[in-house]
């Protein structure tokens, strides 16, 4: 099994890249965002409870998130690896999945850390927003609130990880193309 944390603020990129990395590995995607969105898209509790952090570029708490991945990786016993996209976003989430990856006798094969410029990732985002109907791509506070609340809770998530000598930082700007093979020779690496 070779699972892959894809990290990086929002709108660097993190989803687009997952897309091609799970065609190519034949990985399960794991997305707290597209899982939180699809929580929201039902109006379940859990949903409604996270639109109304994510709505002002807040993180929704360690046990929401901890427990949806719990769930996804238990729907899985068969997958050939994950792709951890959004998740860990902090120090807890991090230890969390350590754990439930050691319950499956496996761990992290390594974190690829996606960097872009703030300006950029503004641009990106604003940019979504005329046609992702999120609502917390819509407004330029609420995407710099974001960026901000990655620098103060998740930035420490790659600290973590580097303790295990497990990052690899890659340049996120430039065509999707020219990051994706940057990404594939950083896994090829780690898989031969
Ligand atoms: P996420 O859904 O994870 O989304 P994201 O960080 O906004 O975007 P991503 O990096 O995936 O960007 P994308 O590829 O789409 O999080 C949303 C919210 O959910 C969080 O703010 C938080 O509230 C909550 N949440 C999620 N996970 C959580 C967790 N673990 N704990 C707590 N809360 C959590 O790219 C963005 C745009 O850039 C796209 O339009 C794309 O087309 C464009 N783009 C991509 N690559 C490009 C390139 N190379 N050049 C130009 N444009 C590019």
């Amino acid at each position: 099994m070779f699972n892959i944390i894809l990290f990086g603020p929002p709108g660097s990129g993190k989803g687009t890249q997952s897309e091609k990395l799970i065609e190519k590995y034949g990985l399960k995607h794991l997305s707290t965002g597209d899982l939180l969105r699809s929580e929201i898209a039902r109006q379940t509790p859990l949903g409604l409870e996270a639109k109304n952090l994510m709505d002002k570029g807040q993180l929704v708490p360690d046990e929401v998130v901890i427990g949806m991945i719990s769930s996804a990786l238990e729907a899985n016993p068969d997958a050939k690896g994950f792709l951890f996209d959004g998740f860990p976003r902090t120090t807890a989430q991090s230890e969390a999945l350590d754990k439930l990856l050691k319950l499956k006798q496996t761990e992290i094969g390594v974190l690829l850390a996606m960097e872009v410029s703030e300006e950029e990732l503004v641009k990106r985002l604003l940019n979504r927003g005329l046609t992702s109907g999120r609502s917390d791509d819509n407004n330029e506070t609420v995407i710099r609130a974001r960026i901000v609340e990655y620098k103060d809770k998740t930035t420490v998530v790659a600290n973590y990880y580097s303790q295990f000598d497990k990052v690899v930082t890659i340049k996120g700007e430039g065509t999707v193309e020219e990051i994706f093979s940057a990404l594939c020779s950083e896994i090829e690496k780690r898989l031969s």
